[in-house]
This record gives C-alpha cells, sequence and structure tokens, in this order.
C-alpha cells in the first residue's frame, strides 16, 4: 500500500508542474515533491540512477498484480497513482486514459502488449537520462518536474493543471 501511495504521487507529478509558477503550489507539486523526497535514500536534494531504477521496480511489482513478470494494459491502467483525482476534478478523464494507453505504448517497446521487466528497466534508465538535462548523473527535483515522460505525460493530459 505504501508504494502504491507513492507510485500515485509519482504521476501526480506532473499535474503540478504547469502551476510552479503560481504562487499556490498545486496539489500535484505537493505530490511530486514528496515522490521526488520518498526516491531519496539520503536527503541530498538529488536523486541519483540507483535511487530512480529502486522506485521504479517498487512499482513495477505493485502494478504487476498477478505476478507475471510483465504488466499488460489493464494492470497499467487499473493501477493509479491517485493522478486519475485531478484528471476527473478537472473534467479531463478521457484524455488521462488516452495519455496512460499512450505512454504504456511507448514503455512496450516490443509493441507484443505486455511491458516486461527488461523494457521496464531500460526505459527507467531512459527516462532517466533524458530528464537528466545538465546530464550530470542526478535529477534535482527540477529536472525531475520538467523532464521526466510520466510528469510531462500527464500533465498535458490534464491540461497543464
Ligand atoms: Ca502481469
Ligand atoms: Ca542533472
Amino acid at each position: 500500500m505504501k508504494s502504491l501511495t507513492m507510485s500515485c504521487a509519482m504521476l501526480l507529478a506532473l499535474a503540478g508542474i504547469a502551476t510552479a509558477q503560481s504562487t499556490e503550489p498545486s496539489p500535484g507539486v505537493e505530490l511530486s515533491d514528496l515522490i521526488f523526497g520518498s526516491m531519496e535514500n539520503t536527503p541530498t536534494g538529488t536523486v541519483d540512477l540507483g535511487e530512480f531504477v529502486n522506485f521504479g521496480r517498487d512499482i513495477f511489482a505493485s502494478m504487476d498484480t498477478d505476478q507475471s513478470g510483465a504488466i499488460d494494459l489493464e494492470e497499467f491502467t487499473i493501477w493509479d497513482f491517485g493522478f486519475n483525482f485531478i484528471a476527473e476534478d478537472e473534467g479531463q478523464e478521457r484524455a488521462y486514459q488516452t495519455a496512460q494507453r499512450v505512454l504504456f505504448a511507448y514503455w512496450d517497446h516490443g509493441g507484443d502488449g505486455e511491458i516486461d521487466e527488461r523494457e521496464y528497466h531500460h526505459s527507467m534508465v531512459w527516462d532517466f537520462r533524458r530528464a537528466d538535462v545538465d546530464n550530470d548523473a542526478f535529477l534535482t527535483r527540477e529536472e525531475f518536474q520538467s523532464g521526466y515522460i510520466v510528469n510531462l505525460a500527464y500533465r498535458a493530459a490534464i491540461g497543464g493543471q
């Protein structure tokens, strides 16, 4: 349950980015901060690849409810960071569901309808590197919020809120 809550927060992270400039942090930004903090083994203010991958591994395990070693679309869409509540508030459930399917296809490199552990691991590494814009092998909070694909995809889906 703990990892489920943390995972929810991760997707929620997307929600907050667009409003990060405003004075009131959105629920998404606050959740994003929580998730980012939960990834850190030590409070350094940054997350390294090992911390990022370990975090992803916990999420994978909680998504794979039938313990098949792979995530199918149903497992992927049922499992939710809690981001769906923001989508509901914004009346963007349909866009959010579309974003889920897009993200699933993005991670399903083989296109066989399942994301296996190897595909997932490769995605975590690749997505980390993409977000690490200054290429110093650490993600700052800002890099995580504005560069991590999950954040970008879901934030876009709910209309930038
Ligand atoms: Ca499965
Ligand atoms: Ca960096």
